[in-house]
């Protein structure tokens, strides 16, 4: 018996009407108009998963591109998970880390995280998700500014089509798409552009290369700091690559001038690598690879793979020696702050990365990715593709010759998106770029699954545009 079969048997079988019945009565989904979803008549129910694939309760099997929502590393199925956990579980499954105590298992993914990211960041302060983690940095480096004698530093600046969380501050530091509902933003936080040579700079005739474009975008936060006053700027936070803001990958003129910028006037920088840590970029960390230096760097999703929820803030030496040594008691942290099963889990959950060599392997199989994108950049419907280790994204355009976009946006994005879906492959639309995050497991035959069900997919929806 294959260990697929194994845990389709394992699977017990779901009436899947009466389930997506009650999901509609008694489900509140995020991001999800209820209403449009009850006209399809409900969600798609996903049962299992093994590797790169998940499986709905249809029988139908499913290429994962998206690992979940940017989770699943090390794929699914993975029994040193389960048994990572379950050890721990009946160990000790739960303890907190408030009045002078510890557990080992958070003490030893502590010690980990601070040697993968190194660059001094020597700190970890745990939360259960990357909103609260990005929460956490702003009470943090508030804390921090009063401590050093300037409270006033109370403004945090973050971007455009910037994705940080849904916690009332971490939509705040978001972008503008987040700010319609719930009385958004809060005070003292301010957006500059963001580095989308695609979507703005292409557009601006004052920047005629991405080169160009990088140095203006990162000027945009100049500019910002000194209509602001620099006293008054505690920080700036951003995605090394701005990930469901539509996989904007920087021009790479861009980080050194941000972080001339924040060194020049004492700004704090904030590297939010919820998306972008652990493997995905090919590199352990994106700022690595781009040469950033953060002060603090906020981590989530692959830090368990998804199988647990953990995330953390890494806090390098300059705000923390101040905070040890000036700040006394940090009035912060939650009740399962460092979950003794879902460090567990995050410990294992790297070490297999590390023992498998996915980061390596990232970066391999996103050269081979890289290379079969390139051959759609032709096809009709395709105004551009990008992509760095495995975060990719495709353009779609209205107009071939002209790259404009579509008149509605999104429209024919979702299509293409539930096209994709229906084809036995999970591709995310932002408005309308195509984007996608596979497991790092992935393996030269998956790419080329997914590239022919992504040509399939892209010739079907221009067939229906009439534009082939
Ligand atoms: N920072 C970044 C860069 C993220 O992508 C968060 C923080 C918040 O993490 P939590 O764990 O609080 O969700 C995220 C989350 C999407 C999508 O559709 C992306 C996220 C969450 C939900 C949907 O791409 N990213």
């Amino acid at each position: 018996m294959t260990s697929r079969d194994a845990i389709l048997q394992a699977v017990p079988a779901v009436d899947a009407t009466a389930l997506r019945q009650s999901d509609l009565a008694h489900h509140l989904h995020p991001f999800t108009d209820t209403q449009a979803l009850a006209r399809e008549g409900g969600s798609r129910i996903i049962t299992h998963g093994e590797g790169v694939y998940i499986w709905d309760s249809d029988g139908n099997r499913i290429l994962d591109a998206m690992s979940g929502l940017w989770c699943t590393a090390v794929g699914y199925g993975r029994r040193e998970l389960v048994a990572a956990a379950a050890r721990q579980m009946q160990d000790l499954p739960y303890y907190n880390h408030f009045f002078k105590t510890t557990t080992q298992p958070a003490v030893e993914l502590a010690q980990l995280l601070c040697e993968l990211a190194g660059g001094g960041l020597e700190h970890v302060f745990y939360t259960n998700s990357g909103s609260e983690a990005n929460d956490t940095i702003v009470r943090m480096v508030r804390h921090y500014w009063a401590l050093q004698g300037q409270p006033q530093r109370r403004v945090i600046i973050g971007r455009q089509h910037g994705y940080h969380g849904s916690t009332m501050m971490a939509a705040s530091l978001s972008g503008a798409h987040m700010h319609t509902q719930g009385g958004l933003p809060l005070p003292d936080v301010a957006h500059v552009m963001a580095p989308y040579w695609f979507g703005i700079g292409r557009l601006l005739p004052e920047a005629p290369d991405p080169h160009a474009f990088g140095l203006l975008a990162a000027q945009a936060l100049e500019d910002k700091i000194q209509e602001m006053g620099a006293d008054r700027v505690a920080a700036f936070i951003a995605e090394p690559i701005q990930g469901s803001g539509g996989m904007i990958i920087p021009p790479q003129s861009y980080w050194p001038a941000v972080q001339d910028i924040c060194d020049r006037h004492g700004i704090l920088l904030i590297a939010d690598e919820v998306i972008t840590g652990f493997g995905r970029t090919g590199w352990w960390f994106a700022s690595h690879h781009y040469g950033i230096r953060p002060d603090l760097m906020t981590v989530a999703k692959g830090l368990a793979s998804g199988y647990m929820p953990i995330a953390a803030v890494l806090v390098g030496n300059r705000v923390a020696r101040t905070l040890l040594e000036k700040g006394g008691e940090f009035c912060h942290g939650f009740t399962t702050s460092g979950h003794p099963v879902a460090c567990a889990v995050a410990l294992e959950n790297l070490r297999i990365i590390q023992r498998e060599g996915l980061v390596a392997n990232a970066r391999e199989m996103g050269g081979q990715l890289a290379g079969r994108l390139a051959a759609l950049q032709d096809h009709p419907l395709v105004g551009e593709v990008r992509s760095l280790g495995l975060l990719a994204a495709i353009e779609l355009v209205a107009h071939k010759n002209t790259l404009a976009p579509f008149a509605e946006v999104g429209k024919v994005g979702q299509r293409c998106r539930d096209l994709c879906f229906e084809k036995g492959l999970v591709m995310r639309a932002v408005r309308d770029t195509m984007i996608m995050a596979p497991p790092l497991i992935i393996e030269p035959q998956h790419i080329d699954e997914l590239l022919e069900k992504a040509q399939q997919v892209l010739d079907q929806t221009a067939r229906e545009l009439g534009v082939c």
